[in-house]
């Protein structure tokens, strides 16, 4: 269940050590200071990862999965109405990471149709590799093809035969990651490769609601981004000790301290680092240029993850201006997490 490393869309494409060195410099050198979330997922990040979505502060991963749950059925339904008789859906999912709640679509889509082609793709190949082994040893009748590429450069390989749709799984809440243009620009680029009558599955978490009555408050979401046990905030300190590793830098990582703002304006969870005292850290030279010295006044902050949350119009909104038409959504009974289901 980790999502995919993510490439600033504007980066060149390059090596994943260049990419490290090139995201350290642009963001260190800018003001405010900012790191690209994609920082987090190095082998240790990618556990903390799945530690987080077993904490019971953190709802997203577990309410998504009882909505899969509850209307698997439903939803392969309704993404293969329209198909030829002789048809049967393909699904694709990007940033698949291993995988692990994809397969209550996958059991649901052999049960309607006998068999399913499953074409994952995620820029970690043993995220991958494990994601095969997962659903080939647990799920008959699915046939796995992998693929190594960033979704959100790359086309994807979609092999089609006649007759036959694509629903594209965009799950996990991963869209959340990416300022409202550039998560335009990924559907949009998902929606180019995709013919009329094929689906899009899109899973966002929800914006607080308001009232006395309400179900998600601010409250929930702070706490599901700085759980009691510290592991959120481990997974933010690691990417300092993924840039001390990676390039050298001298991050001393008790000098930072895990920040976690809700900005409404925005509607999004924020997650900083905050210097704890004035201080310089040193980036040697790299693949991206010289070396330089990065100074931080007490209390300034690494800005390093925005976390969007969502009201249903918005991800209609947001599905509209890529080119999509969203045709039903599936919510938790205590509307904490929206799963849509999008015509291209
Ligand atoms: C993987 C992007 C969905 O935003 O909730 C979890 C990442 N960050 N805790 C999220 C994350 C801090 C997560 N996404």
């Amino acid at each position: 269940d980790v999502p995919t490393t993510i490439f600033a869309p504007d980066a060149p494409l390059i090596s994943i050590t260049d990419a490290v060195a090139f995201e350290a410099r642009v963001g260190l050198s800018a003001t405010p200071k900012t790191l690209s979330p994609w920082l987090f997922y190095d082998e240790s990040g990618s556990r903390l990862f799945e530690q987080i979505t077993e904490l019971p502060e953190y709802y997203l991963t577990r309410t998504e999965r009882g909505i899969f749950a509850a209307n698997a059925d439903e939803i392969l339904r309704e993404a293969a109405l329209g198909q030829g008789p002789s048809g049967k859906l393909t699904l694709i999912e990007l940033g698949a990471g291993t995988a692990t709640k994809t397969g209550i679509l996958l059991a649901e889509a052999v049960r309607q149709q006998g068999s399913v082609v499953y074409q994952p793709v995620d820029v970690s190949e043993t995220a991958l590799a494990e994601a095969s082994e997962n659903i080939l040893a647990n799920i008959p009748g699915v046939t796995v093809r992998s693929q190594v590429a960033d979704y959100t450069r790359e086309a994807l390989p979609l092999n089609r035969l006649p007759d036959t749709r694509t629903l594209a799984l965009y799950i996990g809440s991963s869209i959340g990651n990416f300022m409202p243009e550039d998560a335009r620009d990924v559907l949009r680029n998902l929606r180019a490769q995709l013919l009329p009558g094929d689906t899009l599955l899109l899973g966002t978490d929800l914006a607080p609601n308001g009232g006395p009555h309400a179900n998600k408050t601010v409250a929930t979401l702070l706490a599901a981004y700085d759980d009691a046990a510290g592991v959120t905030a481990a997974f933010n300190l690691n990417v300092l000790a993924r840039l001390n590793r990676d390039l050298g830098t001298d991050f001393a990582l008790a000098n930072f301290q895990h920040r976690v703002r809700w900005n409404p304006a925005q509607s999004r969870i924020e997650m900083h680092l905050e210097s704890v005292i004035a201080q310089r850290v040193h980036v040697p030279a790299n693949s991206s240029g010289p070396a330089f010295a990065v100074d931080f006044a007490r209390g300034e902050s690494i800005h390093t993850e925005n976390s969007y949350k969502f009201t249903s119009a918005a991800v209609e909104e947001l599905l509209a201006s890529a080119n999509f038409k969203k045709t039903r959504s599936w919510e938790d009974p205590q509307h904490l997490f929206a799963v849509t289901l999008a015509t291209a």
